[in-house]
């Protein structure tokens, strides 16, 4: 964790890469907005304050570890990653394109600094926890952390992987839940109702703590706990707005996946230079 980045800095970071998304998904012709923009937050302060992560050394054993289980938000993940050096900046040209490094979905054998290939929902945080697990046998003192969406929850093998991490006192874990209400074409509440999720994660042995998770500050104190947890598992329950920063994208499950024009374009950047 690197204490000395404050949260006016993050706030410049996360419009930047909200810019980067829109660039990366003009440049492909299409993308996930929704889940994207709504974990932008989440991503650049994980990357700029807390990952112990560098580019130059992508697969040092002492680093730590991220899984995106929400795959789909490779739209956010790849230009951040690019941002932090991990890969060239105008190869996000090539974003999923035919023959690209990069497709919809992050691949760990073609993508520096990834550690996790996903896109079929529900296997982040097995994959965390057997990450976690690893790093405790070896001694290393890392954090390991899994980005998942609120429609992803429906899948059982969550469940599983939350039930071993707290059989295994897994206090090197971090579960973040990107609660931006909506799955791929409805509200999560209709589809398969999940609150109370915090009270769900309590029964299964985490440690739970709530942020307003596109509030830099807010999300800066709920990471900073999370960072010093000795007990248990931490599952974040980041409450968010899909399509956070373009109004047209914002709180509605139409921009899930979607195409834009080259005036849809123009007005979202805009909305994102009035942040
Ligand atoms: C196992 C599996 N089933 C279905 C899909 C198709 N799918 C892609 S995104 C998505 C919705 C996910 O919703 P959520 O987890 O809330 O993501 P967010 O809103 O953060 O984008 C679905 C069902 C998938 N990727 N994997």
């Amino acid at each position: 964790m690197s204490k000395s980045v404050s949260v006016e800095e993050l706030k410049a970071k996360a419009k930047e890469l909200r810019i980067k998304i829109l660039q990366t998904a003009k440049s492909a012709g299409s993308g996930h907005f929704g889940g994207s923009l709504s974990s932008a937050d989440i991503f650049t302060a994980l990357y700029f304050k807390y990952l112990n992560v560098d580019s130059k050394k992508p697969s040092m054993p002492e680093r730590d570890k991220f899984v995106l289980s929400k795959g789909h938000a490779a739209l956010a993940y790849v230009p951040c990653l690019a941002m932090k050096g991990f890969v060239p900046m105008e190869s996000l040209e090539s974003f999923n394109h035919y023959d690209s490094a990069y497709g919809m979905h992050p691949d760990a054998a073609k993508i520096s600094g990834c550690d996790a290939s996903t896109g079929s929902l529900g296997h982040g945080l097995s994959l965390g926890v057997g990450m976690a697990l690893g790093d405790r046998y070896q001694n290393l003192k890392t954090k390991v952390v899994v980005l998942m969406g609120d429609g992803e929850q429906n899948e059982g093998s969550v469940w599983e992987a939350a039930m071993a991490a707290s059989h295994f006192k897994l206090n090197n874990l971090i579960a973040i839940v990107d609660r931006n209400q909506f799955s791929i074409d409805g509200n999560t509440e209709e589809i398969m109702s999940l609150e109370p999720l915090d009270k769900k994660y309590e029964a299964f042995g985490f440690k739970t703590i709530g942020c307003n998770g596109n509030d830099m500050s807010e999300l800066d104190k709920a990471l900073a706990e999370a960072w010093t947890e000795k007990e248990k598992p931490v599952c974040i329950i980041a409450k968010t707005e899909k399509g956070f920063g373009v109004k047209r994208f914002q709180g509605t499950v139409e921009w899930h996946y979607g195409a834009m024009d080259i005036e849809m374009y123009k007005e979202a950047l805009a909305d994102i230079e009035a942040l």
